[in-house]
């Protein structure tokens, strides 16, 4: 409950941040996109983690406008690097709750109009757990996302509760590879033998892979070897502030 005061008043008083984690394309080493991530800075607290407050947001109704806060600030910020010819795609997580509001992709589409972006310029993350609890109200949402041109991302693909059938009927594009099989390649033969499944289950779908919490050099090269798209991770950035990811465009990794 304290948490929950406390986070209606840091909306309001400018203590949430969003930084952003590059994504980098393992055949040519650049950054394309960026994931948004939300940080609060509370004054005595100090940082809190997202995985403390999100629950909390989805719990007593703020999380609508965390999520419409974070989607402003990330298109705004997409638009001020694209200004500078900086052109990157930007993913914003979304909360199962927030699937639940039909005015969401209008609210979206203003969004975009507001900062001048086509739709292509966004991705949209929901966890597995998220897109396919509801399967028949998230097919509905999430084929109109697609149709409107945003991209579509399975967030932690491998650690929810899905069924793999009920992902051929969802336009995703791609599908995150979870941190956890991704720790200990190439040594690590069950995390091997899991993402090289989902990264060939991936392509005969027509979906790309992102392995996500990539630390070293030789997680990043068997990757590109096995056939996955992207990479992001400690190896090649933490989430930084907007003002950071300019300097890393022309970067090779
Ligand atoms: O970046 P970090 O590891 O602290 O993120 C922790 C968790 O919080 C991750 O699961 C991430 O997806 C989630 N998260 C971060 N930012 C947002 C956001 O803007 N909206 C939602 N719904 N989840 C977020
Ligand atoms: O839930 P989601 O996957 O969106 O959140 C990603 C989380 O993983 C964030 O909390 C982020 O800070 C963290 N993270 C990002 N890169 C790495 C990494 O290379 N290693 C580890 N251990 N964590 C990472
Ligand atoms: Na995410
Ligand atoms: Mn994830």
């Amino acid at each position: 409950l304290e948490i929950e005061t406390h986070l209606r008043r840091a909306l309001t008083q400018g203590e949430l941040f969003l930084h952003y984690q590059p994504q980098i394309d393992v055949v040519t080493g650049r950054m394309v996109s960026v994931e948004a991530l939300m940080r609060w800075q509370h004054p005595v607290w100090g940082w809190v983690s997202p995985a403390e407050f999100i629950p909390v947001a989805e719990d007593c109704g703020l999380i609508d406008s965390l999520g419409n806060w974070a989607l402003e600030t990330a298109l705004g910020d997409a638009s001020l690097w694209r200004d500078q010819g900086v052109d990157l795609r930007v993913a914003v997580n979304l909360s199962a709750i927030q699937l639940r509001d039909p005015h969401l992709l209008v609210r979206i589409r203003r969004c975009l109009d507001r900062h001048g972006l086509a739709a292509s310029a966004l991705e949209i993350e929901v966890t597995e757990s998220t897109a396919m609890r509801d399967v028949i109200d998230a097919l509905t949402h999430l084929h109109d996302f697609t149709d409107a041109g945003i991209h579509l991302a399975i967030d932690d693909f491998g650690t929810g509760y899905s069924s793999l059938a009920s992902l051929k009927n969802i336009r995703v594009g791609l599908l995150k590879l979870d941190a956890s099989f991704v720790s200990g390649l190439p040594e690590d033969a069950e995390n091997a033998a899991i993402a090289a499944a989902i990264i060939r289950m991936a392509d005969a779908l027509g979906a790309r892979t992102l392995a996500e919490g990539v630390e070293t050099r030789e997680q990043f090269d068997w990757l590109r070897a096995q056939g996955c798209h992207l990479a992001q991770g400690w190896l090649f950035a933490r989430a930084l502030p907007a003002v950071e990811i300019p300097a890393l465009f022309h970067r090779n990794f």
